[in-house]
């Protein structure tokens, strides 16, 4: 399906501008920094209160980038960085651009299985991790060192100190470290994309810049997400999920604002963070809002000073107009809106207008306005026909933002983005009459367990593993905390009587705590079409139904 001749495309209201994107990422996010002056507040550490100013993170970045090159990173190797939220994340992302290196970002609650996984399909040679997942790496084919933040360093691990040493060596380089391509790869997040399993998503530097560029830069023109160097942000959603990566982090430094790094997720610490440090801009995911909308008058969000907040950012997952009204009762100063992100769209496809600088007036329920810098089309998923606003169909992108494929993967790169570069979404939406995106359905299988993606193929192998089972569909099913959570329709062997509870069980020691199954629901025979593809769509109709 490519693009025709009398397509249907939509831009956003504000113009195209000049976006820098022939420059690294790392030398875009600091080139702006005399704006601010090398001591302003770059990484504020919510765990211990030190800061980091705006000097130290790139004199940081520029010494990680020697320690990496010291352990034989070179450009283009991989590197996983599996950590939580900490200033160290970042100055590892920053350091890894600065050598031309990749880094792939996994979520440090994975099992063991998982994370070998990902280093296998990634290729990543070296692991940036912290004293807790230091047991779950060891001995991995083709990693050559584990690099360790923290004061607690296990044997046989570089301690991240050694990486931040002044060395001698720092003007010492080899010649191909000196080349540099926009279209050199940067970020290597996994994604399932619209089917399958987790895929490499290439983010080069040029798609990372686009995408940060289209979100807030604006030079003297309006700007879609408006940030600046007295904001203060909340940086709680895992950095290792593109959200937190790009649109907090990097659009955050690239703004000059200050980043609050929260290393993990509670309400009364996150509300005790927002009063302490005047946070200014909260990007949260749905549950979240939801937990925080909940919680008692008097007993939670009432007892502390939330004025400071102006803008509450939604993403990764729907918030519908009870929830925002919710959030709103709480931060009564605060615009409320969602951006729309999808990690091979490098992730931002459109922004709520009520957070541009000179803000334009936004619906509830609403995703915003598609980037400026890029075009989107809504198609019919059957003919490929463009449709008309306020038409429902699948939703995709073309812009420099999109990714450059994933790796090795042809078959699937060439499935979702065509031959005209549309990259095809699996979101089912429209667009209405003011330019605002609505999504209203999914074509593709992913469930969305708080945001996080659970890939229903991953699950249905696994599941198939097992003697008693014989075939096994994953779908998501509507959750009121989770948004949705995986379920799993399994046909059981020939005289088999395993239960509910030991099939749970049996994928609870494999994955991650999102991707583990909340219902079983034995059946005949899974529904399949003619070609063998699962009829997903049917099954959830059969949950909604209340089978
Ligand atoms: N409403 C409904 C939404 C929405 C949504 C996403 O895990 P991924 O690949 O990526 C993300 C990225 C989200 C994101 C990034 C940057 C940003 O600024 C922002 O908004 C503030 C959000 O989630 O999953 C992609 C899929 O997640 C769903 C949708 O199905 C999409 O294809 N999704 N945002 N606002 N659904």
């Amino acid at each position: 399906m490519g693009s025709y001749a009398g397509d249907i495309i939509f831009r956003s209201r504000l113009t195209d501008i000049s976006i820098p994107n022939h420059l690294p990422l790392h030398t875009y996010l600091f080139d702006n920094l005399s704006t601010v002056g090398p001591d302003h507040p770059c990484l504020i550490d919510a765990t211990t209160g030190s800061v980091l100013t705006y000097s130290d993170v790139r004199l940081s970045s520029v010494r990680v980038s020697a320690g990496l090159r010291r352990l034989g990173i070179r450009r283009g190797h991989v590197i996983m960085l599996l950590l939580p939220n900490c200033p160290e994340f970042v100055l590892s992302f920053l350091g890894a651009s600065t050598r031309g290196a990749v880094s792939t970002t996994a979520n440090p609650f994975f099992t063991p299985a998982e994370i070998r996984k990902q280093v296998s399909a990634s290729a990543a040679r070296l692991i940036i991790t912290d004293s807790a997942c230091v047991a779950k790496v060891r001995g991995i084919d083709g990693v050559s060192a584990v690099v360790c933040v923290g004061q607690d360093v296990p044997d046989g691990c570089v301690p991240f100190a050694d990486l931040l040493a002044e060395a001698d060596d720092e003007s010492e380089s080899e010649s191909d470290d000196e080349k540099f391509d926009p279209d050199d790869v940067v970020a290597l997040p996994y994604s399932s994309g619209t089917t399958g399993m987790a895929k490499g998503v290439m983010l080069t530097h040029k798609g990372t810049v686009t995408s940060i560029s289209q979100q807030i830069d604006g030079g003297d023109q309006n700007v879609h997400l408006y940030y600046h160097s007295g904001d203060v942000m909340l940086c709680l959603l895992p950095m290792y999920h593109i959200y937190s990566l790009v649109t907090v982090m990097c659009c955050a430094l690239r703004a000059k604002s200050a980043v609050l790094i929260v290393r993990k997720f509670d309400m009364k610490g996150m509300l005790e963070l927002i009063e302490r440090h005047r946070v200014t801009v909260a990007p949260l995911v749905p549950p979240i809002a939801v937990e925080m909308a909940k919680t008692a008058a008097g007993a939670g969000a009432d007892r502390y000073d939330l004025t400071s907040v102006r803008m509450v950012i939604s993403g990764a997952a729907p918030m519908g107009k009870e929830l925002e009204d919710a959030v709103r009762e709480r931060m009564p100063n605060a615009m409320i809106g969602q951006g729309y992100g999808m990690t091979e769209a490098g992730p931002v496809l459109s922004f709520c207008m009520s957070f541009a600088k000179e803000p334009m007036a936004s619906k509830p329920g609403s995703c915003g306005m598609v980037v400026r810098n890029a075009e989107l089309k809504v198609v019919d998923p059957n003919t490929g026909a463009s449709l008309h606003r306020n038409q429902r169909g699948e939703i995709c992108i073309r812009g420099d933002n999109v990714m450059k494929g994933y790796l090795n993967d042809k078959k699937a790169t060439e499935s979702t983005i065509d031959a005209e570069g549309w990259l095809h979404t699996g979101d089912i939406g429209y667009v209405d009459d003011d330019d605002e995106i609505f999504i209203v359905d999914r074509l593709k299988e992913i469930i969305k367990y708080k945001g996080f993606q659970v890939a229903p193929a991953e699950i249905e192998a696994l599941l198939l593993t097992h003697d008693h089972i014989i075939d096994a569909a994953v779908v998501p099913m509507k959750d009121e905390a989770a948004g949705e959570v995986p379920v799993a329709f399994v046909v059981r062997a020939k005289r088999s009587e395993i239960t509910e509870e030991e099939i749970k069980r049996f994928i609870y020691k494999q994955v991650v705590f999102y991707k583990r199954i909340s219902k079983v629901f034995f059946v005949e025979a899974i529904p399949k079409s003619p070609s063998g593809k699962i009829l997903r769509k049917s099954l959830r109709q059969r949950l909604e139904a209340g089978l």
